[in-house]
């Protein structure tokens, strides 16, 4: 089976190609010749999904599918959520956005958070949604080199290190993306 995975976030894809490790083939959108932004204007998770999905589907007649993600945190009322990406302005870089972080949690002492991923899935005319999310908490610093966005700060339920401590084998079997990966897999594998 081939699909398109809307995004062009290398990290993500190379997290999907070692989740379906061949079962599936996953197509990038530069691979289908689409090399455009595609504009995140929905004000949720699953309303940025189906946005990727259906401009892929329109655009380029692909069945496909697409994430959005977004580190939920507690004491900030759920934010960044739907806006982590662009969580310091615009134009801003993920040491930014970390920065506005770490700034925004100084000094409080409810630390948890959440990432969560909803996934849109497009195939023969319908639509599905997929869910995956883990729990943790922020901490003070960046610790680690792997990953990438927030998973400096980020430590997942249960563990001591960051999500970028832990590296990538360990972050994608266990992470929002992977569990909610790993049910759109097992949905397209079982149709
Ligand atoms: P595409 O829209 O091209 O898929 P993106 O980088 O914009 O890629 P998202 O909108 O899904 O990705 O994610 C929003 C931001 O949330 C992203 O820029 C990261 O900063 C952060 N993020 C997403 N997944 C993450 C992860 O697994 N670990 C750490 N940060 C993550």
């Amino acid at each position: 089976m081939k699909i398109v995975f809307a995004t062009n976030n290398p990290h993500k894809l190379e997290e999907i190609r070692k989740i379906t490790d061949g079962t599936i083939e996953i197509l990038s959108l530069s691979d289908i010749g689409c090399h455009e932004e595609i504009p995140e204007t929905g004000a949720t998770l699953e309303a940025n999904a189906l946005i990727k999905a259906q401009f892929v589907k329109e655009r380029y007649g692909y069945d496909c599918f697409a994430d959005d993600t977004g580190l939920e945190v507690d004491a900030l009322g759920g934010a960044p959520g739907v806006y982590s990406s662009r969580y310091a302005g615009e134009a801003c870089n993920p040491q930014e956005n970390m920065d506005k972080l770490l700034r925004e949690l100084n000094g409080k002492s409810d630390r948890s958070a959440r990432f969560r991923t909803v996934i849109a899935l497009l195939l023969d005319g319908e639509t599905l949604f997929f869910e995956g999310e883990v729990a943790g908490r922020i901490i003070e610093e960046r610790r680690g080199e792997a990953g990438f966005g927030y998973d400096p700060v980020f430590v997942p339920d249960g563990y001591n290190q960051t999500f970028a401590e832990l590296g990538n084998d360990e972050k994608n079997r266990i992470s929002h993306r992977a569990i909610a990966t790993r049910k759109v897999v097992e949905f397209l594998l079982s149709v």
